[in-house]
């Protein structure tokens, strides 16, 4: 029989329901040694609190995240909170022993993020950031054909995440639009996974020359407007540790892309091409095929033997964005019962945190700036 683990999750609202899903499925589809048991869901507002334990399936509520991390009952702290919240949760919750997740950025500035993993590796607990797209099985798939040497030498890598959500300038103010909560705009909510995939899929990055900008400067905010202090759209190129360049751009003033998070990998064997937007396929490019055959294909991501599949569905069927955050969690569960550390974790949203941060730097010189 499965072994419990007491959970705990920070934060009721988008990603907490995300990572909500990911627990109660975990299991179903990935009978392991470890079972999450649901125990405390934890958010400021007591009756929001209560409704998403109520709706997600956790077995209580609270409001106050310091009992929360201090109960007895508790091995797994999840952090879904804003941004600034995360290194001074994750400071508490590995004093108080516990394993954490927490959700990308890993924290508002570099030197939060720095703070957070100093204290796991003093704490000697494990800790993984939901940089959810590494477990896209197609984004998996790609990391294995990397590895197999499939894509030769990679000249060229291109990162881009685009979406829509701020196009309208009466949208109101929220914490994702404030340097002091989020850290950063477009470019550490969603220029992160971006960041994440480039440094798993093609190696570290040297240097950055980075372009942020803020389109609308005022939003709606409690009956008079208020000062967005975070860029919309960042753009950014990058050269790589292995000699490639690197193209990278998000933005949320990019009408009609809801979601869009894709890359282009070009390398001197073949290249590949990822859409979130069309998330179980792969395009490849084999430079190896006689010349007369060669042109980009789509391969479907649904075999029994791409990363992730056989767990869920039989051959053929698709998975969506939801399964990703189970995949992680179902990743981190394996990591605990052989005492690996799982990735990514805190080390690895360093190194984004300091990209984030040179390109910030890099906007505001307007030089190039070393990470
Ligand atoms: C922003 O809209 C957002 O929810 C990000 O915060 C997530 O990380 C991304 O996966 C989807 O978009």
């Amino acid at each position: 029989m499965a072994a419990s683990v007491g959970v705990a999750l920070l934060g009721t609202g988008f990603m907490g329901k995300a990572h909500s899903n990911a627990f109660r499925q975990v299991s179903r589809f990935f009978p392991g040694k470890l079972e999450p048991r649901m125990r405390v869901i934890c958010g400021t507002n007591e009756a929001k609190a209560r409704a998403a334990a109520e709706q997600y399936g956790w077995e209580e509520a609270d409001n106050e995240w310091r009992r929360v991390i201090g109960r007895k009952d508790i091995d797994i702290v999840d952090i879904c909170t804003p941004n600034h919240l995360h290194a001074e949760q994750v400071v508490a919750a590995a004093a108080a022993g516990k394993h954490i997740i927490c959700e990308k950025p890993l924290a508002a500035s570099l030197a939060e993020a720095r703070m957070a993993a100093d204290a796991v590796d003093r704490a000697g607990v494990k800790h993984m950031l939901m940089f959810n797209y590494r477990r896209v099985p197609a984004v998996a798939r790609a990391r294995q054909m990397i590895e197999f040497g499939r894509l030769g030498r990679i000249y060229h890598y291109r990162g881009v995440y685009l979406q829509d959500g701020l196009v309208d300038p009466l949208r109101p103010l929220s914490w994702r639009m404030q340097k002091q909560f989020a850290g950063s705009g477009a470019l550490g909510d969603i220029g992160s996974h971006a960041v994440d995939l480039a440094l798993w899929l093609n190696g570290e990055i040297e240097s950055v020359s980075g372009m942020l900008t803020t389109f609308i400067k005022e939003r709606p905010s409690g009956g008079a407007t208020a000062e967005v202090t975070v860029d919309d759209d960042a753009h950014f190129l990058a050269r790589f540790r292995n000699g490639s360049t690197g193209v990278f751009s998000a933005s949320r003033f990019c009408t009609g892309r809801r979601n869009a998070n894709t890359f282009d990998i070009y390398g001197s064997g073949g290249s590949l091409r990822f859409d979130l937007e069309r998330l179980n396929e792969l395009e490849w490019y084999d430079r190896t095929e006689p010349a007369v055959d060669r042109g980009f294909r789509t391969i479907p991501i649904l075999e029994r033997d791409h990363p992730y599949v056989a767990a869920w569905w039989p051959v053929g069927h698709a998975l969506g964005w939801e399964h990703t955050f189970t995949n992680a969690i179902h990743d981190f569960l394996a990591c605990l019962e052989q005492d690996r550390m799982p990735e990514p974790n805190f080390h690895d949203g360093v190194k984004v945190q300091a990209i984030l941060d040179a390109v910030q730097a890099s906007s505001q010189s307007g030089t190039w700036q070393a990470v």
